[in-house]
C-alpha cells in the first residue's frame, strides 16, 4: 500500500464504549460485520429496533449500485400497470425519480426521518433496502417476507460506485486505485460485497419460493424475460393477452435507461434523500452497461477483484 493511502485506510479497534461498532477504517465502521458510515449504523439500528415488517411485504434488496434505481422502477410499473398503464402520459415515472417511488428501509436516515414514515404506506408494501441479510430485523425473515435481490458484477459494481461517491460530494472523493484497495478488503457501503450477496444467495438456495435472486447482467441480457419472472413473484403475472398486445415490452421500454435517463425529473435537479447529502436526480444514471468495468481498470485490478471474488464464492454455486 502506498504511503499516501497508509492513513486513511489505517485500521484501528474502537474505545469501549462504543460496542456496536468494532473497527474503524478509511472513515467506515463495522458494525455487526458490515461496513457503513456512522450515521448509517444509527439509522440501521433504529431500522432493527423498531421495523415492523407485514407478512406481505416485498423486500427489493440490493449491494448499492446493482441496479437499485431500475429494479424499483420496474417493480413499481409492473405492480401499479392497472392504475397506470406503462404507455400512458401520466404514469408516475414520466414525474417522479424511480428512487421516490419504493421507499429505502434505513434512508433516509432514521434518526432524521421517522420510520413511522413506512407505517403509511398500504399493503402490500414494496420496501427497498440495502442492508445484508444479518442486518435485517429478524421480522422480516419470521413474517415469510418476500425479497426479490438483484446483484452485479462486483467491478461494475466497484466502477459504478466509485464515481457515484465521487459525484456527492468532496468529503467521499477517494482516488481510485485507494478506493479499489478498500473495495477489494470488502471496506465499502454495506459491504463486504460477496458477504452480502452470499447472504442472499443462501436464503435463496434455501427458500427459493421466498426469494427471487437476479444478476444485472441477465437481466440486460433479456428483460422481457425478467420483467416476467419479477410479475410472477410479485403475485402479478402477466395474462397471454398482455404478453400478445407487448405490454411486457412497454415496461421494458419505459424502465430502461435511456428512457428513464431522458425524463426531465431524472436529469436535472438535486434531492436529498439521504439527510443532510443533495444528490444530483442524474447521478443514478451514468452508462447502464454490463462490463464499463474495462475502461477504468487495469488488467492486475481486475484479475485481483476477479481473484478475490471467486475465493469468497467457492462452492456456493453463486458466479459472477
Ligand atoms: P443505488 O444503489 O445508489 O440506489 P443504483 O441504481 O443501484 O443506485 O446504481 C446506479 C447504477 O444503475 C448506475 O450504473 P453505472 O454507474 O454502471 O452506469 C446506473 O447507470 C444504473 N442504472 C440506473 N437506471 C438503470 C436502468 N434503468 N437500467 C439499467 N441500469 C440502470
Amino acid at each position: 500500500m502506498a504511503a499516501a493511502q497508509s492513513e486513511s485506510n489505517h485500521t484501528s479497534i474502537v474505545e469501549e464504549g462504543e460496542s456496536h461498532v468494532a473497527e474503524v477504517r478509511g472513515g467506515w465502521v463495522l458494525y455487526q460485520g458490515c461496513w457503513l458510515r456512522s450515521h448509517n449504523v444509527q439509522s440501521v439500528m433504529l431500522v432493527q429496533e423498531r421495523f415492523k415488517a407485514r407478512p406481505d411485504d416485498t423486500f427489493l434488496v440490493t449491494f448499492p449500485k446493482c441496479g437499485t434505481t431500475w429494479l424499483k422502477a420496474l417493480a413499481f410499473t409492473v405492480t401499479n400497470r392497472f392504475r397506470h398503464a406503462a404507455t400512458s402520459e401520466d404514469h408516475p415515472l414520466l414525474t417522479q425519480h424511480p428512487q421516490d417511488l419504493v421507499s429505502f428501509l434505513e434512508m433516509p436516515y432514521r434518526q432524521l426521518h421517522p420510520l413511522a414514515d413506512l407505517e403509511k404506506l398500504a399493503s402490500p408494501r414494496l420496501l427497498a433496502t440495502h442492508m445484508p441479510i444479518t442486518l435485517l430485523p429478524p421480522c422480516v425473515s419470521n413474517l415469510g417476507c418476500r425479497v426479490v435481490y438483484l446483484c452485479r458484477n462486483p467491478k461494475d459494481v466497484f466502477v459504478s460506485l466509485w464515481h457515484f461517491t465521487n459525484k456527492v460530494g468532496a468529503d467521499y472523493t477517494t482516488p481510485m486505485d485507494q478506493a479499489f484497495e478498500l473495495f477489494s478488503d470488502g471496506v465499502s457501503p454495506y459491504g463486504p460485497i460477496w458477504e452480502h450477496n452470499l447472504g442472499f444467495w443462501k436464503k435463496y438456495t434455501a427458500e427459493s419460493d421466498n426469494v427471487l435472486f437476479l444478476k444485472y447482467d441477465d437481466m440486460m441480457a433479456e428483460p422481457v424475460k425478467h420483467v416476467k419472472m419479477l410479475a410472477k413473484f410479485l403475485c402479478a403475472p402477466f395474462t397471454e393477452q398482455e404478453v400478445s398486445y407487448g405490454v411486457v415490452e412497454d415496461v421494458v421500454h419505459l424502465c430502461s435507461f435511456d428512457k428513464l435517463k431522458s425524463i426531465p425529473i431524472n436529469s436535472s435537479g438535486e434531492t436529498d434523500r439521504i439527510g443532510g447529502l443533495p444528490m444530483a436526480n442524474s447521478s443514478y444514471f451514468r452508462t447502464g452497461k454490463v462490463g464499463d468495468w474495462a475502461n477504468h481498470l487495469t488488467e492486475e485490478m481486475s484479475k485481483k477483484l476477479d481473484d478475490i471474488v471467486e475465493e469468497k464464492l467457492r462452492g456456493s454455486g453463486l458466479t459472477f
